[in-house]
């Protein structure tokens, strides 16, 4: 880093410290200038040095690629994507994913490619076909799965949705129909980035405006990828809460909220018939929540999975390996000029 003052003949525009960027070669392939700022100054640095012949690079456009190419390093296309998608992460697991992948995917790639031009076209199918089960998990690292919080009026939904998320965003109260709306909140669990959906109470004869938010409510739970379905455990069973517990699906997770209470009348012979188990949790004192992350996580297939193993993070280039994969015995392309293809520099 050198630290000094940027300018020309006439005046200094301001104190900057340059980072020079070297490729693997070790040539200098451009440097990165920090000036203490305001727009106008930074314009000001700009137009100097474009003037006098300095080309912009946008960001992560810094010729990754091309220094990769330049050692024979194949396919340098997936290397560059990974540095620029880098840039915006917002968790480290993603960051370490990404990194990870610019080193294990082109291997895999260049893997299967020399099994398939070596005739092994069965090996590199199967090699190929784990790339692509392990994609369709490692999404979930990529665009923030969605998962919406279900359940009657009152049962805590946006209490366990601020402990989830760590923090007050969403307003809680003991009136029922506090939650009008549905309400987004990001939240980070193992390092995977999720949105949580906070939704108005699934009431049984509601207003007409409720009726709307939970109208609301549904459809956006209809399009998430997993749902947390939480009851109020401290209240006695109801009809309204069998009808509730009626309308789950298989992939539901069962939150029986408020564990710090005395457990309410019928509960003991309602979880007995159910045929998946509701986990006890308070989101009052944060009782149950580590089970209930581990099942949430377990909910999005991620249970085990292995950041460092290769897998497709570009969602275009996983929906032509797949159409590749399916095609490819039949359609006499080979392996080895499918994956060639999709690495090519656009
Ligand atoms: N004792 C105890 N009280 C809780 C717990 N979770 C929530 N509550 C209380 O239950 C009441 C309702 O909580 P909310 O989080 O607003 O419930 P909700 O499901 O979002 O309610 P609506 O938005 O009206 O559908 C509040 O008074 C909370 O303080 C818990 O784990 N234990
Ligand atoms: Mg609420």
């Amino acid at each position: 880093l050198y630290f000094g003052t940027f300018g020309d003949e006439r005046e200094t525009i301001d104190e900057v410290i340059l980072a020079p960027r070297h490729d693997r070669s070790g040539a200098l392939v451009g440097v990165d200038i920090s000036a203490h700022g305001g727009i106008r100054v930074v314009e000001r640095i700009l137009m100097t040095l474009t003037q006098r012949g300095a080309m912009l690079s946008s960001p992560g456009e810094f010729s990754f690629a091309e220094s990769c190419e330049a050692q024979g390093e194949w396919p340098a296309q997936i290397i560059n994507d990974a540095m620029r998608r880098l840039m915006r992460t917002t968790t480290r697991r993603t960051a370490m994913f990404l990194m990870n992948q610019a080193e294990v995917l082109p291997a895999a790639y260049s893997h299967i490619v020399e099994l398939s031009e070596a005739g092994n076209e069965d090996t590199a199918r199967a090699e190929l076909r784990s790339i692509i089960g392990r994609s369709h998990r490692a999404r979930h690292l990529i665009v923030p799965p969605k998962i919406s919080v279900i359940g009657p009026p009152n049962a805590g939904k946006s209490s366990l949705v601020n402990a989830l998320a760590g923090r007050d965003h969403v307003i809680v109260s003991d009136a029922e129909g506090t939650t009008r709306d549905w309400v987004t909140v990001p939240a980070v669990i193992e390092g995977i980035e999720l949105t949580l959906i906070d939704t108005a109470g699934l009431r049984e004869a509601p207003s007409a405006l409720e009726e709307i938010a939970i109208h609301r409510g549904r459809s956006a739970s209809a399009a998430c990828d997993l749902r947390l379905c939480v009851l109020d455990r401290s209240v006695e069973v109801t009809g309204n809460l069998r009808a509730t517990l009626a309308r789950l699906d298989d992939h539901d997770i069962l939150v029986a909220n408020k564990s710090d209470l005395p457990v309410g009348d019928g509960w003991t012979a309602l979880l007995d018939k159910l045929a998946t188990p509701a986990l006890a949790v308070s989101a009052a004192t944060g009782d149950g929540l580590d089970e209930l992350r581990k099942a949430m996580v377990g909910g999005l297939d991620m249970d085990g999975f292995d950041d460092a193993l290769p897998a497709e993070f570009d969602a275009d280039r996983l929906a032509k390996l797949e159409v590749g994969y399916r095609t490819n015995s039949n359609s006499g392309t080979s392996l080895a000029e499918i994956i060639k293809a999709l690495c090519a520099r656009q």
